[in-house]
């Protein structure tokens, strides 16, 4: 289980972290961290020394994190690589330290592991064989019932991956539309581990292990309905009516890693709890939901995916809240009764309803408090009579900061409307650091409620302090196929986005400059909200990249007078992540010397140091060093051979003749030191003397084909220069033409 690897892509984490920070001993503890960006794993390998390796050492109780030697050439994978990431576990209880210590990298984090006897574990795997007493994953229950059902208060259940239906279990009858999975006070319910059959059972990852608790019964479910024709569809006949239930359970019911789909909330009450909550229903309850996927539920009035009523204050962290639908409110959530609901960091898009709130319908009293979520692509469907696309709020108190709601539709009030309908009475609705830009006019207000709004981008506009009116550039705004019927929205199909902003999107640093954040405050994306001269409006906040100087490789020049000579260096390969525009800064002693991407200089002979720093227009790169060299030379004459080089059918080497100066004999040319071609400073593989009939001496070398192919990036004519060392540290040099093809 101990890995290490580069994480792909353009940014890097923003700061080592282990996952989960209070690890116990049957974890799989995850960690990632910060490195430059770099194109390749084998450039990443050459700065920083080789390899990453991990090291787990059981008798200082220390994971080190290090680098082996550097890998050989040859190394061709080319995408642009950052930052580290890895895992290792299980670890025995007891204080470890995460360290790193590497030029530049230089990190410890000190952790503790808890041992998980003293809180109990049930498992639950689908495919154990054993006794199925929920022990072990040997012995694991193969239905989740069964382990709520032996669970006490304060216990763990793991589940492994697969789907689990709530019928299944010898209490119940197969296909009793009323059975439910419920949350218990004091029980953790984790979903996504690896279960039976794995080298390691307890490793978790929800993706990799998806594990789904569904209300699809007898696992008939057609995908491709549409959503008003799952009403009365067959295929949905048989489904529960909510996957899973929460009814006066305290905060300590958690439900962690699952996905819930199928729920089906078409019971005989009409309205009543059988036709509200499909994915999800809770009553006085508070849970706490992480990491699940919500998705492809449906209730026949309230809420779709989740249906939340009573004094109660759960919170959903992480979660996504997709495909919902609901034939009356609340495609994704409907809330009621005086329920206060917590969402950080969640994703809810996609969801439709006919009347009110294809996201979310708020209604009567209670709070709703959205921070760092995306509402994207819901839809209210009633043409003459949809409300609130995104949220929908009657007598309700409604928070947003830092959302983004883009794209939803609904013909009053694409993004978010209030009403006051059954229950009459105005909402306070408070909008701070977000983006609200949806298909039409944004926000409508039906009645006497107040909306204020900051900081924010407000398709349309908005009155109050900060707010814009501006294309807020996302990276992709996301967008609707109607099918070719935009009379009929039932079928219409959303392809969702990517709510980052650009990096020249006007909602960059444009939130509110006196935002007092929590430590460790993170966006949408779990980076941290600290990035800039302020927060960012909407769910992510953008993080420009510094951009990476690359001053090449070290250069040589040539003096024939024995005083100075000319280099040439060339910061082309410098590059900024965002793709933005670089200036350049070349230093020698601390005094810029050049602004040009490439540039010829004349310097006496000796070495000198070159410091490259770059700019994207916002930020400095990180300082690159190169050595230049003026080398004096005795010139001599060289030939080389082929002549003509044909890129397409190369000879192996290029074999180089330079005679030795005057006067010099066989013995006084440093074959310890590789003649050098350039341009690209190739060494040769291989050199010796030689005498020829006239007396003359020569040294030949060997020079590799496709590193002199690498180096000699343009066709035509190209005049080489050959430099050979003498054992008294004088070189001698001279050139000769070669044309490629
Ligand atoms: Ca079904
Ligand atoms: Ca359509
Ligand atoms: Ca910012
Ligand atoms: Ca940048």
């Amino acid at each position: 289980g101990d890995e290490v690897a580069w994480i792909a892509g353009a940014a890097s984490p923003i700061g080592w972290s282990i996952r989960p920070t209070d690890p116990n001993d049957g974890d799989m503890i995850y960690f990632s961290g910060p490195t430059r960006v770099y194109v390749s794993p084998c450039v990443a390998e050459r700065a920083l020394g080789g390899k990453p390796a991990l090291q787990v050492d059981v008798a200082k109780r220390e994971v080190r994190l290090s680098f082996r030697a550097p890998a050989g050439e040859g190394c061709a994978e080319m995408s642009p690589v950052c930052g580290l990431e890895g895992s290792f576990g299980q670890l025995a209880a007891g204080p470890w330290v995460f360290v790193c210590k590497q030029s530049g990298i230089d990190v410890s984090i000190p952790f503790t592991v808890t041992t998980v006897t003293s809180r109990t574990v049930y498992y639950v795997d689908r495919r154990a064989k054993g006794s199925q007493n929920g022990t072990s994953w040997t012995d694991a229950f193969t239905d989740l019932q069964s382990a709520l059902a032996a669970a006490p208060s304060f216990c763990e259940i793991r589940v492994a991956r697969g789907t689990y239906r709530p019928d299944s279990w010898s209490d119940l009858y197969p296909g009793d539309q009323t059975s439910t999975f419920k949350l218990k006070t004091g029980v953790t319910l984790k979903g996504g581990f690896a279960g039976v059959g794995s080298s390691n059972p307890n490793q978790r990852d929800v993706l990799v292990h998806e594990t789904v608790l569904s209300g699809d019964l007898l696992g008939n479910d057609d995908a491709s309905v549409i959503r008003s024709r799952l009403v009365g569809h067959a295929s949905r006949a048989d489904n529960c009516h909510h996957v899973v239930t929460a009814v006066n359970t305290s905060s300590t019911a958690v439900l962690d890693g699952f996905t819930i789909q199928g729920g089906h909330a078409f019971g005989s009450s009409s309205p009543g709890a059988s036709t509200y909550g499909g994915g999800l229903y809770i009553d006085g309850a508070s849970p706490v939901i992480r990491n699940c996927l919500i998705a492809g539920n449906a209730a026949a009035f309230y809420g779709g995916g989740i249906y939340c009523r009573g004094d109660c204050a759960p919170t959903f962290i992480d979660c996504v809240l997709a495909d919902n639908w609901s034939a009356w409110r609340g495609g994704g959530m409907y809330k009621d009764w005086g329920s206060r609901v917590t969402m950080e960091r969640c994703l809810i898009s996609n969801n439709s309803t006919v009347y009110d709130g294809g996201g979310i319908a708020n209604h009567t009293e209670g709070e709703l408090v959205l921070s760092n979520c995306i509402l994207s692509g819901n839809l209210c469907t009633g043409l003459d009579s949809g409300r609130g696309g995104a949220i929908y709020c009657s007598f309700a108190q409604v928070t947003l900061n830092h959302c983004t709601l883009a794209g939803n539709f609904a013909t009053f009030g694409a993004g978010l409307a209030c009403a006051s309908s059954n229950e009459p009475g105005s909402s306070d609705v408070d909008v701070r650091n977000s983006i609200i830009w949806d298909l039409g006019d944004s926000l409508w207000i039906g009645d006497s409620s107040i909306v204020q709004i900051a900081y924010s981008d407000v398709q349309g506009g908005w009155s109050g302090q900060g707010n814009l009116d501006a294309d807020p550039r996302f990276v992709d705004a996301g967008r609707w196929d109607d099918r070719s019927t935009p009379r009929e929205p039932t079928d219409d199909t959303w392809f969702d986005g990517d709510y980052r902003l650009a990096w020249d999107s006007p909602c960059v640093d444009a939130g509110d400059p006196s935002e007092s954040l929590v430590p460790n405050a993170k966006d949408f994306g779990g980076r941290s909200r600290r990035s800039g001269v302020a927060v960012d409006m909407g769910a992510y906040e953008q993080r420009n990249e510094p951009p990476i100087a690359d001053a090449g490789p070290d250069v040589a020049g040539f003096s024939i007078d024995g005083v100075s000579g000319d280099v040439t260096l060339d910061a082309g390969r410098s590059l900024d992540p965002e793709g933005q525009a670089l200036t350049y800064r070349w230093y020698r002693d601390g005094r810029l010397v050049s602004s040009q991407q490439r540039f010829t200089t004349t310097l006496p002979v000796g070495e000198y140091a070159f410091t490259l720093i770059v700019n994207d227009g916002i930020r400095d790169s990180a300082p690159d060093e190169v050595i230049a060299g003026v080398w004096p030379i005795i010139p001599t004459v060289a030939g080389v051979s082929p002549s003509t080089i044909d890129r397409k059918k190369p000879a192996q080497a290029l074999i180089a003749m330079l005679m030795l100066p005057s006067g010099r004999r066989a013995t006084d040319f440093n074959l310890a030191e590789p003649m050098l071609l350039f341009p690209g400073a190739v060494a040769a593989t291989k050199q010796t003397t030689m005498v020829w009939m006239n007396g003359a001496v020569y040294a030949i070398a060997r020079f590799e084909m496709p590193q002199v192919l690498d180096a000699l990036t343009t066709d035509g004519q190209v005049e080489l220069r050959l430099v050979g060392a003498l054992k008294d540290d004088r070189y001698f040099s001279g050139t000769d033409t070669v044309t490629i093809k």
